[in-house]
């Protein structure tokens, strides 16, 4: 038994980074050792909040597996096993499914299906999915079908121009969410406090909450100060070398209660 409240499973960096998925950023050449050092200092930073954090091994042919959010919903009852948008990463759902089927049990979205984690917004019983890229209807409509029966609302929302619904709006607790809205429309989340980033900012919206407290990326400062100055603990990581792969700070991890 452990006594921390939540297990954080992440993913090494694959060796084959370099090629990564990519859309709507231009490639440019990634520091492995560097991008290494950052997603060491990240989960130094989810055991500090007081998660205990087992990391999968990567496969050399599977560039994007340290974004192992995009792999796998998981709730208190369940574990979803997704379906990646992405063909080259449907192979990463395997090495997870067996990591999850210790804590919970899984169901699995069939082929039409296509989502990704990062699509995937829960608060609390309402969970937001963006109509994305790589995540479709089909997708959408067996998740809303696997989780009713535990009491969730799942619901679509269009994202346009950014990778995924979490590149543009994510759960800072308390009814309150961090949103860009040049990428999703923000009255798809009527009755919730929201909070813009920065207009300097676009890629400032990816926050994971953690606890009470909020892991973000150390890029984008003028975002970070209105967390701050709405009253959120903000704990920053550096994650600059894999935002170069279109990845944020809750990609990288599953964090669910143990
Ligand atoms: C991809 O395009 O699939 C990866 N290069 C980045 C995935 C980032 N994942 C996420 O935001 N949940």
């Amino acid at each position: 038994m452990t006594d921390q409240p939540w297990i954080a499973l992440t993913r090494d960096i694959s060796p084959a980074l370099e090629h990564c998925e990519l859309t709507h950023l231009e490639r440019a050449p990634i520091d492995l050792a560097r991008a290494r050092e950052q997603h060491e200092a990240y989960e130094r930073a989810l055991a500090e909040l007081g998660c205990d954090v087992r990391r999968l091994p990567a496969g050399d042919d599977m560039p994007d597996s340290v974004f192992i959010e995009d792999t796998a919903i998981v709730v208190d009852e369940v574990a979803v096993i997704t379906r990646p948008g992405a063909a080259s990463r449907r192979g990463e759902t395997a090495a997870v499914a067996d990591a999850l089927a210790a804590h919970r049990k899984l169901v699995r979205l069939d082929a039409p299906a296509r989502l990704d984690g990062g699509d995937v917004m829960v608060v609390d019983r309402a969970l937001f999915v963006g109509r994305s890229e790589r995540t479709n209807m089909t997708g959408i409509r067996q998740l809303r079908d696997a989780l009713r029966r535990y009491g969730y609302t799942v619901q679509a929302v269009p994202v346009r121009g950014c990778l995924h619904l979490k590149t543009a709006v994510t759960s800072l607790g308390d009814g309150r969410l961090l949103i860009n809205r040049g990428w999703v429309p923000a009255d798809a989340f009527a009755g919730y406090e929201l909070i813009d980033v920065d207009a300097d900012e676009p890629f400032a919206a990816n926050a994971l909450r953690v606890g009470d407290r909020i892991v973000y990326p150390t890029d984008f400062p003028r975002t970070r100060e209105r967390l701050e100055a709405a009253g959120m603990d903000v704990v920053t990581v550096p994650a600059d070398e894999l935002a170069k792969a279109e990845g944020a700070v809750t990609c990288c991890s599953l964090v669910f209660r143990a």
